[in-house]
């Protein structure tokens, strides 16, 4: 299990998505249940929170990193110690809804990130004629692209915070921890591997 000052036991979950999709919204609102006016991500923002799980107190790492097509390539140095991904869509955006699911197909073939559960956020639902949960299942193929993970698609609005704390119970309820697997989470080491790694 990593450790930090904090001592808890830690998770790191990666947040996923196009832009737009209401990651770094998401975050703010987990983070300080605040909604936040957010300007797209070059790079990636992460915050620690804490949570609970068997009754015992975690620290979550979430890394949420910026969905731009220039971004996307970094992705991968993200995947590396990674216990769960977040794959956050934006469901009033119907005209992107390919281009996520193949994105998300890419994530998925991560030899880093094989068996690890993936929750996708079916995100802004406060939208009118958002995609729903069952239409999301169907368009991006989960249930064949999923085999050999755990999944689970959560309906949710960073904006307004609903469904966001049943997501991160679930995420919470899903992780393996990094000392089932072998895994480390340490925040400085990774930021300077990924400094030295990219250019943006
Ligand atoms: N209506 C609505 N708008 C949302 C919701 N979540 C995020 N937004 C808006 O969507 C826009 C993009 O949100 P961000 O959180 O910056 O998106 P992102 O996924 O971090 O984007 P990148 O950093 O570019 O990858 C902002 O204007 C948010 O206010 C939601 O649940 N409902
Ligand atoms: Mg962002």
């Amino acid at each position: 299990m990593g450790q930090r000052g904090s001592k808890l036991p830690e998770a790191r979950i990666v947040l996923l998505g196009l832009d737009n999709a209401g990651k770094s919204t998401l975050l703010y609102k987990l983070k300080h249940n605040a909604c936040v006016r957010t300007v797209p991500t070059i790079g990636f923002n992460v915050e620690m929170v804490e949570a609970k799980k068997n009754r015992k107190n975690i620290a979550l790492t979430l890394w949420d990193v910026g969905g731009q097509e220039q971004m996307r390539q970094h992705w991968k140095s993200f995947h590396q110690d990674t216990s769960a991904i977040v794959f956050v869509v934006d469901s009033s955006d119907r005209v992107r809804l390919d281009e996520a699911r193949r994105e998300m197909e890419t994530t998925l073939r991560s030899e880093q990130l094989r068996g690890r559960p993936l929750i996708v956020l079916a995100n802004k639902q406060d939208v009118d004629d958002a995609l729903t949960v069952t239409e999301i299942k169907e368009r991006f193929n989960l249930r064949k692209i999923c085999v050999g993970r755990d999944w689970f698609v959560q309906p949710c609005s960073a904006s307004t915070g609903f469904g966001i704390e049943e997501a991160f119970r679930r995420v919470v309820h899903m992780i393996k921890f990094p000392s089932d697997t072998g895994m480390k989470d340490n925040i400085k080491e990774t930021v300077h591997n990924l400094r030295k790694s990219s250019r943006y």
